[in-house]
């Protein structure tokens, strides 16, 4: 019995160390070198290469590093009948959170247009920016806890979802047909959809045409929900007045990506909440001890609503 963690591109000194603490009897593999792929029973994943979950013959669970499993999803190898669980964290929701209040206050200050300005020595007062209504895609743990902390904060806040939810203070809707009273008042649109079949380019030009004119776009989700072109398009003829992107289609941005360029844009690198080590491990930990129990993993996702 093993847990192999097939997390590449990532420092995991801190990760292995303290899952040996926690599961002292239960020998930590690190892919690329597996010394017995046959005795892994357990797979901590995060983008990993496909085919590589499949050759390892005795698996008996899977657990995503991070909040999203889509990546986990896309490999088209990987075995139909594991159970797959993902992180669900608090620090991962503050960590969101501080995210979005700092990202709301930029542009209610205006820093955005103050940065251009700096640009041209230009000193222009402006009171201000009135972002009184905003929306959140996905209500689940972090978009219902967003729409919350909005809703705290005194913003009239809406919500849209797959199916029906009840959150106090927030005005919520579900469902295709009712995406646009979701999003029609809204002066900021924040997206925390998992991304799926049913999600991906979700935010195209029809979509991007029902929000209201000059607000402003959210993507803290995953950059495959956003048509890139559709909000290039948007941005330019002011239906957008600026977007604020933490995930992109492909990542690291290519440097040829027309988003680096474009006015309007505020891009950060996949970094409004990142998986604490700490917390993931102690999940990792406690699902490995209920799959040897026998027992449901906590935080499992439906495999076939892909979140
Ligand atoms: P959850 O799975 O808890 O919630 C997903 C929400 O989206 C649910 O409310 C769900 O509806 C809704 N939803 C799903 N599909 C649709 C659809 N087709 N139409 C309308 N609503 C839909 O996810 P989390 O809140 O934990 O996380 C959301 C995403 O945020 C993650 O999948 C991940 O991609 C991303 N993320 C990004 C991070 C970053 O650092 N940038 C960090 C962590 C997460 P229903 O309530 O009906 O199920
Ligand atoms: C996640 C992420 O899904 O970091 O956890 O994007």
């Amino acid at each position: 019995m093993s847990v192999a963690l097939i997390i590449p591109d990532r420092k995991l000194d801190g990760v292995i160390a303290a899952l040996q603490q926690q599961l002292p009897e239960v020998a930590i593999e690190v892919w690329p070198q597996l010394q017995n792929p046959a005795a892994v029973d357990f797979a901590v994943l995060w983008k990993q290469p496909p085919g590589v979950v499949a050759a390892l013959p005795n698996l008996k669970a899977l657990q995503s590093f991070g909040a999203g499993v889509d990546s986990i999803l896309s490999d088209s190898t990987l075995p139909p009948d594991l159970p797959l669980a993902r992180i669900v964290d608090p620090h991962l929701t503050a960590s969101m959170l501080q995210y979005l209040d700092t990202v709301l206050n930029y542009y209610r200050l205006r820093f955005d247009e103050f940065s251009a300005n700096q640009q041209q020595q230009l000193w222009k007062p402006r009171s201000p920016r009135r972002i009184q209504q905003i929306c959140v895609l996905g209500l689940g743990e972090l978009g219902a806890a967003a729409a919350q902390h909005f809703a705290a904060l005194g913003y009239q806040v809406s919500g849209w979802s797959g199916s029906q939810r009840q959150i106090s203070g927030v005005q919520c809707f579900a469902g295709p047909n009712q995406f646009s009273a979701a999003v029609a008042q809204a002066d900021m649109l924040i997206c925390l959809l998992p991304l799926t079949p049913a999600t991906e380019n979700l935010l195209n030009k029809t979509r991007l045409a029902q929000l209201k004119p000059g607000s402003i776009l959210v993507n803290v989700a995953r950059g495959a929900i956003v048509d890139d072109e559709a909000l290039l398009a948007a941005l330019h003829s002011g239906q957008i007045a600026a977007a604020c992107l933490d995930v992109f289609r492909t990542e690291p941005l290519p440097a040829e990506h027309p988003f680096w360029h474009t006015p309007g844009m505020l891009l950060t690198p996949h970094i409004s909440a990142v998986t604490n080590a700490d917390t993931a491990v102690a999940q990792i930990a406690e699902n490995y001890r209920r799959v040897q129990a026998g027992l449901p993993m906590v935080n499992q996702v439906d495999r076939t609503r892909g979140y």
